[in-house]
């Protein structure tokens, strides 16, 4: 068992973002049986789950005339429109079945406003609204993340971002982290992560 310093932070491991989910990740599902293990080496362990109401303004549908996959500019900045997904309540949101919850101390939902999506489990996109994360982990003593989940290249990179740009020493295990791959997103999203000082372990 690790430090009580030390947290494992699953990032979105839910139905929509697995095989058969409305915005699925490829093989999203096969890191499950890692992650479940590595809730047994950690005393923190932190589930995030999407958690958007049916008018969310990221939901292509809500934007009349708009494709999937594209981007708008929002009054935070750009926004990838997704396919409606983690809709509150709705079955796409609850966590995969194979995945143990038991572990978990914390589940924290994100993206709930309307008005602004979330990626990162610590910021929403406006980079300043704070879910409560943060004050979380530093009231329980904790300064070490690991992360792992999904996607790699969006709410797992915005997540270890944030935490390395708040002092959190970040590593995620890539292997444990499957990608949406959005035009180039993920080599992005690697190269961002290391130049904030995040580690990226296989
Ligand atoms: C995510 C796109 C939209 C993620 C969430 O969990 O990476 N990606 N909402
Ligand atoms: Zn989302």
């Amino acid at each position: 068992m690790r430090p009580t310093t030390d947290a494992l932070i699953v990032i979105d491991i839910q139905n929509d973002f697995c095989p058969g989910g409305a915005l699925a990740v490829a093989d999203g599902d096969s890191i499950i049986p890692r992650v479940n293990a590595l809730m047994d080496e950690f005393a923190v362990v932190v589930l995030t789950q999407d958690w958007h109401p049916a008018d969310h303004s990221s939901f292509a549908a809500n934007h009349p005339g708009a494709a999937p996959f594209t981007t708008v500019e929002m009054p935070y900045g750009p926004q990838v429109l997704w396919p409606a997904h983690c809709v509150q309540g709705g079955a796409g949101a609850e966590f995969h079945p194979d995945l143990r919850t038991d572990p978990a101390d914390l589940i924290l939902r994100k993206g709930f406003r309307t008005d602004i999506d979330s990626y990162s489990a610590f910021f929403e996109n406006d980079h300043k609204t704070a879910t409560g994360l943060e004050g979380y982990l530093r009231n329980r003593g904790v300064a070490r993340l690991t992360l792992v989940g999904l996607a790699t290249d969006y709410c797992v990179a915005w997540s270890a971002i944030d935490a390395a740009r708040l002092g959190f020493s970040a590593t995620v295990l890539e292997g444990a982290c499957r990608a949406i791959d959005l035009d180039g997103s993920l080599a992005a999203a690697r190269a961002a992560m290391r130049d904030a000082g995040v580690t990226l372990e296989p």
